[in-house]
């Protein structure tokens, strides 16, 4: 993780996984793919098992993109329906008559007894699941189920996390592009910002990006592996024949400096876009600073308050075995010791970020992570 790059798990990862039995059928007819007519290899012949799915999660409602059709604001549509709409469909025409892909399903939040998996111990040491399910009830566990050709545009993660997505069904098509390479080939399309797709043509000859194909990494995710997502890096996806995923988007201190220097951009970019509030004093310094927080929560999905509270959760957890608070339906976090990091590791993330933030730093985490230092050097 440490080195920020992409890499790709083989299925033996996730062979016991009861998802990985359960929510596909295996047929015998070797497929072929469709674009370049190559031969799937017989593993990758599987669909889902859409009665299984259907009978387990098909009543929640869930969000589900339509690939082909924007919003005002020019992302793709999304509309929240029942699951078992587009399991249906799928049924009926193997997902192959409209782009639609049902996304960022919270199928083990909303139904917690029905047991898929396990998470991988090489993921345990995750901090935002750790607080996000633990103190809010909620989490960033995630189902993805794709038509074939369906996508998921060009992005970054949420807050700049990890994330890893295993392929429980069908093949998907990844480009990654680092976060040092974002800005020149944003370029070559005009524009500061990233394109929201990235069309293979592109790298190929007479293609705005040819000379820049070494910095695109093109990959297959085939069923049964696992693609770690790094953070900050871009990423898009194309679906071929009917997909099933699982990801999650995680943190540890590994990738807790990317974060927080994202988290102080996001609240620079606010500040900025909101200085006339100050300089016309319409608003004090201290309601200014609560508005930037009101925006920065609106836009970007968390806050200092956040970040602060999720490392002393982590902190008082696993570091100093205090027990959870409130009884919850969550799985225990059992990770095993040789998956945390020596003390060490952690402490030296934490004292950089501490560093840079000075007096911001909330005094609760301070003395929390001043406990630890203590039980270390008993
Ligand atoms: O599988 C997809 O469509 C998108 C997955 C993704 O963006 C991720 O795992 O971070
Ligand atoms: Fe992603």
């Amino acid at each position: 993780m440490k080195p920020n790059r992409p890499v790709i798990l083989g299925p033996k990862l996730t062979a016991n996984w009861i998802a990985r039995r359960k929510w596909v059928k295996r047929s015998n007819e070797n497929r072929t793919d469709r674009e370049t007519g190559l031969q799937l290899s017989s593993e990758t012949a599987s669909t889902p098992n859409y009665e299984y799915l259907n009978e387990q999660y098909g009543s929640l409602a869930v969000p589900t993109a339509f690939c082909d059709q924007k919003d005002k604001y020019g992302s793709q549509l999304r509309k929240t329906l029942p699951f078992e709409h587009s399991l249906l469909q799928f049924k009926k025409d193997g997902g192959r008559s409209t782009l639609v892909y049902p996304k960022d399903m919270h199928l083990f939040r909303d139904r917690p007894s029905v047991k898929a998996y396990e998470t991988p111990e090489l993921f345990m040491d995750d901090w935002l699941n750790l607080y996000v399910m633990e103190v809010e009830g909620d989490d960033f566990r995630f189902v993805y189920m794709g038509a074939d050709r369906s996508t998921t545009p060009l992005h970054t993660d949420v807050y700049q996390s990890y994330s890893f997505s295993v392929n429980i069904c069908g093949t998907k098509r990844w480009l990654f592009i680092s976060p040092e390479d974002a800005l020149a080939i944003a370029a070559r399309y005009g524009s500061p910002e990233m394109p929201s797709w990235i069309r293979y043509d592109d790298f190929q000859p007479g293609g705005p990006l040819y000379d820049l194909r070494s910095k695109i990494l093109d990959t297959l995710q085939r069923e049964g592996e696992t693609v770690f997502v790094p953070s900050g890096w871009y990423h898009q996806v194309e679906n071929i024949g009917v997909t099933l995923s699982i990801n999650h988007n995680w943190c540890n201190a590994s990738c807790i400096e990317y974060m927080h220097n994202a988290l102080h951009a996001e609240y620079a970019r606010t500040r900025e876009s909101l200085q006339d509030l100050l300089d016309d004093g319409i608003t004090s310094r201290e309601r200014f600073s609560e508005v930037v927080d009101e925006v920065v929560a609106a836009n970007y999905g968390w806050t200092w308050k956040k970040f602060w509270a999720m490392i002393e959760h982590y902190l008082r957890r696993i570091r100093l075995h205090e027990p959870r608070k409130k009884t919850t339906d969550t799985p225990m976090w059992n990770i095993p010791p040789q998956f945390i990091p020596p003390w060490s590791y952690d402490a030296s993330a934490l004292n950089r970020i501490f560093e840079r933030d000075g007096n911001k730093v909330p005094s609760s985490v301070l003395s929390t992570f001043q406990q630890c230092e203590n039980k270390v050097c008993q």
